[in-house]
């Protein structure tokens, strides 16, 4: 059963949810919201990977993050923080994160596979050839799935080499990330080869913008229901290509969709 990840962004400029939850409390109190729908995981993130977004200091982001994971972990949730910072991700482990989600794939940071071969926890490697700010700048593909496959793979033998057994990774397309509009759908088409890599599979498709695009959506407020339906759409679809989990903000209609498929699958 394809799990549900929960996004917990404390960040003043994540482009769907920026500066709503930047107070822990507040925070938190999201976080448990989306539990009590039917998060299986929380992912907390300090630092906004929207395209264009300048980075944030590594002290910055814990201190954002480090007090909502560590009220959760100690609720029992399952947690993981969404970082490219070695120094971010021990300490949230050591606050009680049981995953680190580095978009970069432990690319952004050296320092990153071996800190998180040096915990127990498990890491999810992100599709990626870039930071945020020139997002598109390495946005050239002959065939997009099969570089991204063969980039991943290239990721888990690194995370190999320092230390992190495949069974501890998580294999994310990064969609959104160096990736335009239909080349995002070229890579989704490709999620069974990417399974064929043999870790598990993390989808994050939520409220992007090459969801927008198909349903001839701009970007303000109230196109976020329109790109909620489009998200719990591919989600099942993720779930029917073998995801092990996806990354979502609206997490009850996610999880409806979900059911549902799973119903009509019996
Ligand atoms: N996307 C964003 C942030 N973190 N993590 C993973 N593993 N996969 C993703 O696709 C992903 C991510 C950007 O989206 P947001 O700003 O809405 O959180």
């Amino acid at each position: 059963m394809t799990l549900i990840m929960g996004i917990v962004n404390v960040t003043p400029d994540s482009f769907s949810d920026g500066g709503r939850y930047l107070d822990p409390d507040a925070a938190i109190a999201h976080a448990r919201r989306l539990r009590a729908e039917g998060a299986d995981l929380l992912d907390v993130g300090g630092e906004s990977t929207r395209p264009g977004a300048e980075r944030v200091a590594p002290r910055v982001e814990q201190e954002r993050v480090l007090p909502v994971v560590e009220a959760l972990a100690a609720e029992g949730a399952y947690v993981s923080i969404d970082t490219m910072n070695a120094s971010t991700a021990t300490a949230a482990v050591r606050a009680g994160a049981r995953l680190v989600n580095d978009v970069s794939g432990g690319l952004a940071d050296p320092d990153m596979l071996v800190a998180v071969a040096g915990t127990d926890a498990d890491i999810a490697l992100g599709h990626w050839r870039g930071p945020s700010s020139e997002m598109y700048a390495h946005a050239e593909y002959g065939d997009v799935g099969r570089e991204v496959a063969a980039e991943l793979s290239a990721r888990l033998q690194a995370a190999a080499a320092a230390g992190i057994a495949p069974s501890r990774v998580v294999l994310d397309p990064g969609i959104g990330f160096g990736k335009r509009g239909d080349q995002n759908w070229a890579t989704l088409r490709a999620l069974p080869a990417l399974g064929a890599l043999g870790p598990r599979l993390l989808v994050g498709t939520s409220r992007k913008r090459f969801l927008a695009d198909v349903l001839d959506a701009d970007g303000d407020e109230l196109t976020l229901p329109r790109r909620d339906l489009a998200t719990a759409v591919t989600s099942v679809l993720a779930a029917r290509a073998g995801a092990w989990a996806v990354r979502v903000h609206d997490v009850p209609t996610t999880r409806d969709a979900l059911a549902v498929a799973r119903a009509w699958e019996g």
